[in-house]
């Protein structure tokens, strides 16, 4: 088999990943990595030394492929499946990228600037930091709420890379700054990926693992 895709199953951004290898049945070698393990952690950085996943590792081609988006631009363009996760045309590709920087960088990474505080030492965790990561998270909630009632998926109705970043970001979210209630539409979005067979995939491997998610 030719990829091989370095990741941990809990970690969202690989989840991301998964679910645009899921949504197309891409093959793939799954490479476990724990990263409290030196000698796990040494075979991403051997190929990576920035040390963050997802990354894949396409053999056949030579290619090493780090981040998330570039990964799912990357099997859009050479492992096409029945579901394609950028759109043909120019401008709708260029709205599917901007949100998925959007679910990116004002989700996904507040979320996980909460998450991971917990794991800090007594005495060493960042109050500020991490409020100001709530008020983004509650910003970037409000904003998806206002949309979603005109779209299925993130960018209308084909299911895209927006929606594979949206997904984990949004399912961990609700975990950190509750939205449920408050944002139906946000709520519905969220039930609609969860029920998406390649993210339900995805989320059903993290199950043994969701127990670890510092609370
Ligand atoms: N920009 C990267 C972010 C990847 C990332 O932050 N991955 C986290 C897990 S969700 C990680 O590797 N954390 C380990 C660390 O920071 O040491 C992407 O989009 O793939």
């Amino acid at each position: 088999m030719s990829l091989s895709l370095y990741f941990h199953p809990l970690s969202s951004f690989c989840q991301k990943a998964l679910t645009a290898l899921y949504e197309n049945d891409v093959p793939f070698t799954p490479e476990l990595i724990d990263l409290s393990d030196p000698q796990s952690r040494g075979r991403l950085t051997a190929l990576w030394p920035v040390g963050k996943f997802p990354l894949l590792h396409d053999v056949a081609r030579g290619r090493v492929v780090p981040e998330a988006s570039i990964i799912i631009e990357y099997l859009h363009q050479h492992y096409p499946g029945r579901t394609p996760l950028l759109p043909a045309d120019a401008d709708a590709a260029r709205e599917v990228r901007m949100r998925d920087r959007f679910y990116d960088l004002y989700v996904n990474t507040p979320m996980q600037k909460i998450v991971t505080d917990r794991l800090r030492p007594e005495g060493q965790r960042d109050a500020f930091g991490v409020e100001q990561s709530r008020s983004q998270l509650r910003t970037a909630i409000d904003m998806i709420e206002a949309d979603m009632p005109s779209r299925t998926w993130a960018c209308g109705d084909g299911f895209s890379m927006a929606d594979c970043a949206a997904a984990p970001a949004l399912f961990y979210a609700d975990m950190v700054e509750p939205f449920r209630t408050s944002h139906p539409k946000t709520a519905a979005y969220l039930a609609r990926l969860m029920a998406r067979p390649s993210y339900a995939r995805a989320l059903e491997e993290a199950g043994p693992y969701l127990a670890n998610v510092p609370r």
